[in-house]
């Protein structure tokens, strides 16, 4: 096969076993060293300490991965040269050889082929802010609507337009439920100021529409289950307000566009918010892998 899936990872599917899948832009792109490395361990801790597995997923010298070793994981963190893949990178990086980190539209990819059903991350990609005018939206939306896994996360990153993502997911036809919760999840921020239709209460629950989705058969879409980030964890809604404002405006002054955006609108908010926002970000990515790995307990019947 194609994949090079871990031994763990191999083995757990094939008994049936809870998995769950980590993206790995978040370490690479989204979160600074040292602190990534430490995150990227952390996670696939809490997802052991729960009795699932951990496939953090990326591609390693054109080979895509599903499930890393220490090493391998450490290179994700450390090493500049690994680029940041969306699933239409994939067969460019797997024939040039290069290495990358998998956003979330290509960890879905690699998880959903090689028959991982849930998938954890911080904040899914969308519409951005300005998109009349830049048409930047990212891959993730369009990905979902043809990929059947389940995503838990703390909604879209607040540096979108979230109801235009919103509305972008309706139109897709990809479902979305708050955990917990009727609002919708901002990220960094507890509630987005927007509604959500369905909330689902418990692990099983979800594992219910997952069964649900199968049984139905249609398109195989994607199910997003939004986990707001404890309002106690959560970034100070004005002081988001007002350094994203200004991230904004000095990602437009500096002329930068494409894949480049979302990392550096990240890394702005990390330097201006003293480091607020990084934590609230661990805090958010966190609680999801956690309810993602007791998701895929409920799914597998443990
Ligand atoms: N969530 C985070 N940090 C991140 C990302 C998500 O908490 O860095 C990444 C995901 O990999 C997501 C990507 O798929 O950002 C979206 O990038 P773009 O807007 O270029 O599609
Ligand atoms: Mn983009």
């Amino acid at each position: 096969m194609v994949l090079v899936v871990s031994k763990d990872v191999r083995e757990a599917l094939e008994a049936r076993r809870p998995v769950v899948a980590l993206e790995s832009t978040i370490i690479a792109h989204g979160l600074p060293a040292p602190r990534n490395l430490r995150v990227a361990r952390g996670l696939e801790d809490d997802v052991r300490a729960r009795g699932a597995v951990p496939a953090t997923i990326a591609v390693l010298d054109g080979r895509p991965h599903v499930g890393l070793d220490g090493p391998q994981l450490e290179r994700v963190a450390n090493d500049p040269t690994v680029r940041k893949l969306g699933h239409r990178d994939l067969p460019l990086a797997m024939a040039s050889g290069a290495s990358g980190a998998t956003t979330v539209s290509a960890t879905a990819l690699l998880a959903a082929r090689s028959g991982i059903r849930v998938f954890a991350t911080g904040g899914l990609g969308g519409v951005h802010r300005q998109w009349t005018a830049t048409q930047d939206e990212s891959a993730d939306p369009a990905l979902l609507a043809r990929t059947r896994i389940t995503v838990v996360c703390a909604g879209v990153k607040s540096i979108l337009d979230v109801p235009a993502t919103l509305q972008r997911l309706e139109t897709l036809g990809v479902a979305v439920a708050g955990y917990r919760t009727s609002r919708f999840p901002g990220f960094y921020l507890t509630d987005s100021g927007h509604p959500v239709d369905w909330r689902l209460d418990s692990p099983g629950a979800v594992a219910n529409v997952m069964r649900a989705q199968d049984s139905l058969g249609g398109p195989d879409s994607a199910l997003i289950v939004a986990r707001p980030v404890a309002e106690a964890e959560q970034l100070d809604p004005g002081l988001h307000a007002r350094v994203l404002d200004a991230a904004l405006k000095e990602c437009d002054r500096r002329g930068i566009t494409g894949q480049a955006v979302t990392p550096f609108l990240l890394d702005q908010l990390v330097r201006h918010t003293d480091g607020a926002s990084l934590d609230a970000n661990v805090a958010a990515v966190t609680g999801n892998v956690r309810l993602a790995a007791r998701i895929a307990a409920a799914w597998t019947g443990v």
